[in-house]
This record gives structure tokens, sequence and C-alpha cells, in this order.
């Protein structure tokens, strides 16, 4: 049995949506980060966990592709070349926008007052605008990152886009615009938002 811990207004959201992806059966319990029930499974307090049967795994990147390997969904297979492909742009993701929209947050809300340099925003989004027309660049005219096959690597993109415009970072590429609505459409995206 599979268990998500972690609401979903938070990276949570990404193994909630591969979960309708692959169609899989699970139980989510939404608590916030830091609260009792996170801190019992992972001592950083940090959102998502994910309960296999009695094991705890953290990290949503972590989470998504264990159970895409597992369930021979969502990615291109270990060894490939095509897996290579697919983790580069997972890593992307991770490096280049999760990265980049994280220390804007701990420099807007997460930090202590006293520890947050509110200047760095400046060059982050500066950063990010650069990062938008790579993204643009290696998307071309394909329909998700990896051709026509939508992967672990499309999940963490698009939802590190819907959080592009939570806190207001500019995208400022048609193609990249295109291509989170078309990954916002997607029915399993539509059920794990409904829930
Ligand atoms: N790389 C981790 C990051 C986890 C993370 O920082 N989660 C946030 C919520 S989206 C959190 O729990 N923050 C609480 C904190 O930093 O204390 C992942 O992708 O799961």
């Amino acid at each position: 049995m599979y268990k998500l811990i972690g609401e979903k207004n938070s990276r949570a959201f990404r193994v909630l949506w591969a979960l309708e992806e692959m169609g899989l059966d699970y139980q989510h319990a939404p608590a916030k980060p830091r609260s009792d029930e996170v801190r019992d499974l992972n001592p950083a307090g940090k959102i998502p966990c994910f309960l296999v049967d009695d094991e705890v795994l953290v990290d949503s990147v972590a989470i998504m592709q264990f159970l895409a390997d597992r369930h021979g969904k969502l990615t291109f297979p270990a060894g490939s070349i095509e897996r290579a492909r697919q983790d580069a742009f997972t890593q992307f993701a991770c490096d280049e926008m999760d990265g980049v929209l994280w220390t804007a947050a701990r420099h807007t809300f997460v930090l202590p007052e006293e520890m947050r340099v509110p200047a760095v925003k400046d060059s982050l989004r500066w950063e990010f605008r650069r990062s938008m027309k790579t993204l643009a660049a290696r998307l071309g005219e394909n329909e998700w990152l990896m051709g026509d096959t939508f992967t672990v690597a499309d999940i963490v993109t698009a939802h590190c886009g819907s959080w592009t415009r939570a806190a207001g970072f500019e995208i400022g590429e048609p193609v990249v615009e295109a291509y989170f609505a078309r990954a916002r459409a997607r029915p399993a995206h539509r059920r794990a938002a409904g829930r």
C-alpha cells in the first residue's frame, strides 16, 4: 500500500500527479511541513514523505522516479540513452527552476527575517529568464520534453511552471507557456488538483 504525506500545495503535488498518471491506488494525508506527523517520518520536517508499506521515502523526485521505475510508466528504462536525456531534463528543472524559485522563497518568507537578502531576487529573476530561453530551445516543437512521451521530467518541470506564476517570476517564452498549459490540461493533473 502506498501513502503520500504532505499537503498538495507543495512539492507533494508532484507525487499526487504522478500517482494519478499511473493509475495507482494510494492514500493521502495532507500534513503540513514540520508537523509532528511529518517529523516522525522525516527528521528534516520536509514534505513530501511517502510510505511503501513500512518503508519511508523522501524527496518528490526520488519518490516519483521510484514509482515510475517500479511500474514501468512515465519513464524510459534505466541504462538507456533516452533515460540519461530524461534525467538531464529532471536535473535541469531541479537546478535551474526549483533551486532558483526555492532560493527566492527562502529570501521572501522562509528564512528568519534577519537572514533574508531581498536583493538576491533580481539576479534570480534574470537567471530564471535565461533558463526559460534555454528550455524553449530544448523543447523546440516537441509536445513533451522527451518528444511524444510524457515523463517524470515533465511533471517536475511543469510543477515548477505553476510555482513560477505563484512566485511572480516571468516566463516570457510562448513555447514554454504553451507547454505548461498542455501539462496542466492533462486529466491526471486535473484529478490531482481536484482532490
Ligand atoms: N527536494 C525536496 C524538497 C522538499 C521541501 O523543501 N519541501 C518543502 C515544501 S514544498 C518543505 O517541506 N519545506 C519545509 C522546510 O523547509 O522546513 C523535494 O523535492 O521533496
